[in-house]
């Protein structure tokens, strides 16, 4: 019986010692450390949307999975970021999927101007089919991307004149995200589109390297732009996605449970995140003025002839993500308008 219990007892540790090293149960949980990247401060919606998600999965493994968050792009800019996920140097990051379109050219598709004029139209289309579909095109990549969280709707700020219709964006040098789309629509719009990373922005904007940029009340407020910035004008000229993405290399090795306790925790963060959005958002305006910003609201007239001179811009994002995908995100619009 003794004996019989020792045998017992040896095999099963025998097994449990061969069993390290080889292909980990579906709901093994493992001690892991997790390194996730982000651009924003801290004190900043996706910093605090980045710290939920932290905790979330701190709770859900029973403090076995530590995500340690990395702000203020210290692990890099997001290009820097994306990359170091594909090699598998780093295992998660959240940044705007307009930084993505050299890795994955079908992301472009977000980038579309006024594609979306809602934010619930957003939601419903980032997180419909196809919105995963675009998603899914990052794997190839050697990335996985979880969900979409909201950067919003974008505005642009500069120190030296109010943005009031078309012909004031003439000669400002005005820096945005390296992204061709990007670029082509704020030259067709007459400014000297200067494409840099984010990380560097605040430097450029403070020694007037550039005059102005374009971002989310959110931004503008939780990276101080307005201590660089004089003038905010409200254009709303595109809505910003972010996407939390992890590194493919590593996301295979995770079990099954591993993965899904990330996945929630992501989309947790998500919900949690665009209603922080929005709130800040929503009172943005009124605290950026009190830190000295003059702001003016674009005149619909003046945006529709912004929209007119930014319209062949879309041939750009055609060209990147094919007409089929074009549609099929236009299709999507339509249905989550109605
Ligand atoms: C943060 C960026 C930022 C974006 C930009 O890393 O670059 O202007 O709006 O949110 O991804």
């Amino acid at each position: 019986m003794k004996r019989l219990l020792i045998s017992t007892l040896a095999a099963a540790l025998l097994g449990s010692t061969l069993s390290l090293g080889y292909a980990q149960a579906a709901d093994d949980i493992r001690p892991r450390m997790i390194r996730f990247g982000y651009g924003l401060n801290e004190d900043s919606n996706q910093g605090r949307a980045a710290k939920l998600l932290a905790e979330e999965v701190a709770k859900a493994s029973g403090g076995k999975l530590k995500v340690r968050t990395f702000a203020s792009a210290s692990l890099g800019s997001d290009d820097q970021m994306q990359n170091a996920l594909i090699g598998g140097a780093q295992e998660m990051m959240v940044g705007s999927t307009a930084t993505l379109v050299g890795i994955s050219k079908e992301m472009a598709v977000w980038d579309t101007p006024f594609l979306f004029t809602d934010p619930r139209q957003a939601d419903q289309v980032l997180d419909g089919p196809v919105g995963r579909q675009v998603m899914d095109k990052l794997e190839e990549k050697g990335l996985v991307g979880l969900v979409y969280w909201e950067n919003g709707f974008r505005n642009v700020t500069n120190s030296a004149r109010p943005i009031e219709k078309l012909e004031d964006f003439e000669g400002i040098k005005l820096r945005v995200m390296p992204n061709p789309v990007f670029i082509d629509t704020f030259k067709r719009m007459g400014a000297n589109a200067v494409p840099l990373p984010f990380s560097e922005l605040f430097t450029a904007l403070e020694t007037k390297a550039v005059d102005g940029q374009e971002n989310p009340f959110n931004t503008i407020l939780s990276s101080k732009f307005y201590e660089v910035q004089k003038y905010l004008s409200v254009t709303n000229h595109v809505y910003s996605p972010w996407i939390v993405t992890v590194s493919k290399r590593w996301w295979d090795g995770l079990s099954a449970t591993e993965q899904d306790i990330l996945m929630k925790a992501a989309e947790k963060a998500r919900d949690a995140e665009r209603e922080d959005t929005r709130r800040e958002a929503s009172q943005a305006l009124a605290t950026l003025k009190e830190r000295g910003m003059q702001i003016n609201e674009v005149s619909v007239d003046e945006i529709q002839r912004m929209r007119e001179k930014a319209q062949p811009a879309i041939q750009t994002v055609i060209d990147a993500v094919g007409q089929e995908l074009f549609d099929q995100v236009q299709a999507e619009v339509e249905k989550a308008s109605q």
